[in-house]
């Protein structure tokens, strides 16, 4: 790319006439503030004005409606069943007892479906409505949560991967997590003073010293993982510190810049990404390279195509050396080259695992991290006798951490008496499986996911059985749009939804989270998705290698392309 041409995208001076409609928008927010607290206080509709539904997504805060009932709502000339959901903003997904029976207490009292754990480790309550949001957001903080950049165009929840292997280390990795949460939201007053209706004195190096009033262009997201696990799918972030052990001791972390998942199915020139490897920092360095990273971000992302705005389109655009050269001169240091390391897959390890320093961690597996009903009693009722941390995962799960020897039969034994033992160890095919939000909530979601994955799953499983394949776990995704918000095209499998009952399948991710799945084939219906599978899983059972998975034996057999993600292979199949 040529100088001028980034000069030109850093010029944050351009007129904003010239930018997208978003930046004037936050540009004339008043770092966030607009009139969001008046909405709050007008009774004569469950919304809030179009503008301030943009700003509440800064605070973790979605406007949506039931869709369920939305044409009904409509022909009785009703407005929509407006609602919000309420996002949380829990870096590394650690969360104290008394945290979880809070929001437990509250999304009974305030949500209408119970706790959804989400793919970065954190948790959402839906169906939140207008007139409690200040109470719920006040309660949360009595427990030292909150919302803030859940959501937006600034840096979301960072996730950290799981070591039982190295407990020492993985917390000194979730301090560094929070340390790159702390330091990369943002600290705009306007947050306190529109929830919990405080006036605070402004930071006094100005309300935002780091975003200023245009905060990012785009989303951007951090994450940390500590092999051998890739439970957080490091190469879908923008951002990834991929941890280098020697010798028991943490070197540092691996750095790796321009992953993503997003694209739309309408637009060529958006697409996937897995990020890129650029070298190797300290481990104290990493909140700070945070930084540097989102401000290179803020000044040469795109402002005008919110489509081309994610850091994996300016990585792009500018090219990777050109990228570096200017991180480094930022960073006031090199990078020095990687170091090896080497994933083993992209899951939980699920059930009872004993991490290195003799402690018990217990994963449970949630269906699609939807704890609700019966299920929240159970866990609501568990917790009451357990003393230790939890840990929300990224594929969606619930760990149970610092369990001593003697607790763990009584645990056991508790875990059978109130019906939850089964979660400690799931089929195996659910516990590959993974899917997002969807209908009825998400106001992008063209076909079922999280409703419809029970269903799917059952007829895989039927498959697979069929096949002889049933002990070999095959990482599943399931979304509702092409999105992505269940990093489909890092599975072995994927449907991403195109209309009720139609999905585009992709197939061929690797097992370690660290290829592309390629699409196979658009809108196909649950028949002919289930023709195809039945196909290759027969070829797979026939001619697999001892220990290959799925998706390696895809790829081998050249049966997917991992770099179409805009074309139809489905001629090769012909022969099947
Ligand atoms: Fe997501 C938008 C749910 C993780 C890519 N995502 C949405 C919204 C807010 C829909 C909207 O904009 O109106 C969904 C709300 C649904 C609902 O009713 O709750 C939504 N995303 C989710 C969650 C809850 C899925 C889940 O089932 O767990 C995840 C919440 C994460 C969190 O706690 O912060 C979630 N979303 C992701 C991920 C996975 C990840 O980050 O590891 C991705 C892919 C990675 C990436 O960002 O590239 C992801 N979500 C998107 C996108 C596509 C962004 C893009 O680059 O084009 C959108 C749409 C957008 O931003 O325009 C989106
Ligand atoms: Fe909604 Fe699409 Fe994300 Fe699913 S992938 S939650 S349907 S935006």
């Amino acid at each position: 790319m040529s100088k001028q041409k980034i000069e030109r995208l850093h010029d944050l001076t351009q007129p904003l006439s010239s930018l997208h409609d978003n930046e004037k928008l936050k540009a004339n927010s008043h770092y966030l503030r607009g009139t969001i607290s008046q909405g709050l206080e007008t009774t004569t509709t469950a919304s809030l004005c179009h503008d301030d539904t943009l700003l509440t997504k800064f605070h973790g805060i979605y406007q949506q409606d039931d869709r369920d009932i939305r044409q009904q709502r409509a022909k009785r000339k009703l407005e929509p069943d407006y609602q919000f959901m309420v996002r949380l903003r829990i870096p590394g997904g650690l969360l104290r007892v008394n945290q979880w029976q809070k929001i437990h207490f509250l999304s009974q009292r305030y949500a209408s479906s119970g706790i959804r754990i989400t793919t970065r480790q954190t948790v959402q309550l839906h169906g939140v409505r207008k007139w409690h949001l200040r109470t719920l957001l006040s309660e949360l903080r009595s427990v030292d949560l909150d919302t803030i950049a859940a959501c937006g165009d600034d840096s979301r929840g960072i996730v950290c991967g799981a070591a039982p292997q190295a407990p020492a280390i993985e917390r000194r990795i979730q301090q560094l997590a929070i340390a790159t949460s702390a330091r990369l939201i943002p600290k705009t007053t306007a947050y306190a003073e529109t929830w919990y209706q405080e006036t605070l004195s402004a930071n006094a190096n100005g309300e935002e010293p780091v975003y200023g009033e245009l905060y990012l262009p785009r989303k951007f997201k951090v994450g940390y993982v500590i092999p051998p696990l890739n439970d957080i799918d490091v190469f879908g972030q923008d951002v990834g510190f991929i941890a280098v052990i020697e010798e028991n001791q943490l070197q540092g972390f691996n750095v790796c810049v321009g992953g993503g998942m997003g694209q739309l199915d309408n637009r060529d020139d958006s697409y996937p990404r897995l990020a890129s490897e650029i070298g190797f920092v300290d481990a104290d360095d990493a909140p700070f390279l945070s930084e540097v990273i989102m401000g290179i971000q803020r000044d040469y992302g795109d402002r005008q195509d919110r489509h081309q705005a994610r850091f994996k389109y300016t990585i792009d655009r500018i090219g990777i050396d050109v990228f570096k050269d200017l991180l480094e001169k930022r960073f006031g240091k090199k990078l020095t080259v990687t170091r090896s390391y080497h994933f083993q897959h992209n899951g939980d390890q699920l059930g009872w695992i004993k991490s290195a320093n003799g402690d018990w961690q217990l994963t449970l597996y949630i269906d699609s991290g939807r704890v609700r009903d019966g299920l929240q009693d159970q866990i609501a009722a568990f917790l009451q006798d357990f003393h230790g941390r939890l840990r929300l995962t990224t594929n969606q799960n619930l760990q149970l951490l610092d369990i001593e020897d003697f607790e763990k039969q009584d645990i056991e034994r508790r875990l059978v008496d109130l019906g939850l033992s089964h979660r400690a160890q799931p089929e195996l095919q659910h516990a590959h499986s993974m899917s997002c939000v969807a209908l009825p909530t998400c106001g992008l979601a063209m076909a079922e996911a999280e409703r419809y994955l029970p269903y799917f799953l059952e007829q895989l499983e039927q498959l697979k059985k069929q096949n002889g394949i049933t002990n070999i776990p095959i990482n599943l995704r399931i979304t509702g749009c092409p999105n992505g918000c269940a990093r489909p095209y890092l599975g072995e499998i994927a449907l991403t939804g195109r209309a009720p009952g139609l999905y585009n399948l992709y197939l061929g991710g690797s097992h370690r989270g660290d290829r592309l799945a390629g699409l196979h084939d658009k809108n196909m219906n649950e028949q002919a998705i289930l023709h195809r599978l039945d196909q290759l899983f027969h070829l797979f059972a026939k001619e697999r290698l001892p220990g290959e998975f799925f998706g390696d034996f895809l790829h081998r057999n050249q049966l997917v392309d991992p770099s179409a993600h805009q074309h139809n292979l489905s001629d090769i199949y012909q022969e099947l």
